[in-house]
C-alpha cells in the first residue's frame, strides 16, 4: 500500500468557483478599458475554458472567434496584465470564497503532516491573493510548491505543472492525490501518473473525467455529503484522509 504524503490541489474551479464570477468578469473590464468590443458572456466563456490560460485564452478567442482581427503578442501581454489587476480587485473587495470541504480538508491535511502543493495554471498572484484572503496571510507558506501560470513551457492539459511540483517536493507520484475540477486538469494530473479525485463545478460536470479515482460535486464535509457522480467512496460522505488513503492503496 502507498501511503498517502501529499494533497496537490489545484486552483480555479477546485479550490473555489473562480471563473463564471470572477475571470470572466475580469475579461471583459480589460477589455472595455481597452474599448474592444469583446464580451464573453457565460455560455461562450464555457467553450472558451476549453484553453487554459488567460492569454492562451484571449489567443484562442481571436482565432476562432474574431478572424480578421489581429494583435500581438505585447497587446495581449498588456491586456492580461489589466485583467490580472481587475481580477485582483475583485478577490480584495467582493472575495470569491473556499468550495464546500476545502477548507476542512486543508487543515486536517496540515494536522496530519501531509503535504500540501499546487499545480494552477492561473498566475501566481491570484493564488496567493485568493489564499491569503481566505486563509489568512500565513497560508502562501502552507503549500511547497505553490507551481503557477507561466513557471513551465506548457500549461494544463500538458503534465509540465505536475511534474514540477513532484520534481520540487521530490515526491514519488504513488504517494500523492491530486485534486482537479477539469478535462484539462486531469489530463494534466493523470500525464504526469497522479491518482486524481474530480470536483465538479457548473462548468465541468458534463466533461470526461475517465481515469479519475473518484468524481464528486464538492469535496463536502459532515453535514454537507457529496454527491459521488463516478467511482466508489468506500461509504464516505465526503472528502477525508481516510478517503483519499483508501483510492491510493
Ligand atoms: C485555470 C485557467 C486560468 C484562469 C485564468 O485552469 O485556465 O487560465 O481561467 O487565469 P486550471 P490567468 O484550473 O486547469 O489550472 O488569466 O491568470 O491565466
Ligand atoms: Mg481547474
Amino acid at each position: 500500500m502507498a501511503a498517502l504524503e501529499a494533497i496537490i490541489f489545484d486552483v480555479d474551479g477546485t479550490l473555489a468557483d473562480t471563473e463564471r464570477h470572477g475571470h470572466r468578469i475580469a475579461f471583459n473590464r480589460a477589455f472595455e478599458q481597452f474599448n474592444l468590443d469583446w464580451s464573453w458572456d457565460e455560455t461562450l466563456y464555457g467553450a472558451l475554458l476549453a484553453t487554459t490560460g488567460g492569454k492562451e485564452r484571449i489567443k484562442s478567442y481571436l482565432r476562432d472567434y474574431r478572424s480578421g482581427e489581429t494583435v500581438d503578442d505585447d497587446f495581449i501581454a498588456t491586456l492580461h496584465q489589466t485583467k490580472t489587476r481587475f481580477y485582483l480587485e475583485m478577490l480584495q473587495t467582493e472575495g470569491i470564497p473556499l468550495r464546500d470541504g476545502v477548507r476542512e480538508l486543508i487543515t486536517a491535511a496540515r494536522e496530519a503532516n501531509i503535504l500540501l502543493a499546487i499545480a494552477t495554471t492561473t498566475t501566481y498572484e491570484n493564488i496567493s491573493n485568493l489564499l491569503i484572503q481566505e486563509l489568512g496571510t500565513e497560508s502562501i507558506h502552507w503549500f511547497t510548491p505553490l507551481a503557477a501560470g507561466d513557471i513551465v513551457p506548457h500549461k494544463k492539459p500538458a503534465p509540465d505543472i505536475y511534474h514540477y511540483v513532484l520534481e520540487h517536493s521530490k515526491l514519488n507520484p504513488e504517494h500523492c492525490i491530486a485534486i482537479e475540477d477539469s478535462y484539462n486538469g486531469i489530463q494534466s494530473s493523470l500525464g504526469a501518473g497522479i491518482t486524481t479525485v474530480i470536483t465538479t463545478n457548473g462548468y465541468t460536470e458534463h466533461e470526461d473525467f475517465q481515469g479519475a479515482a473518484l468524481v464528486v460535486d464538492k469535496l463536502g464535509t459532515h453535514d454537507n455529503p457529496f454527491r459521488v457522480q463516478a467511482g466508489n467512496a468506500h461509504g464516505h460522505t465526503h472528502v477525508t484522509l481516510d478517503l483519499l488513503q483508501t483510492l491510493l492503496s
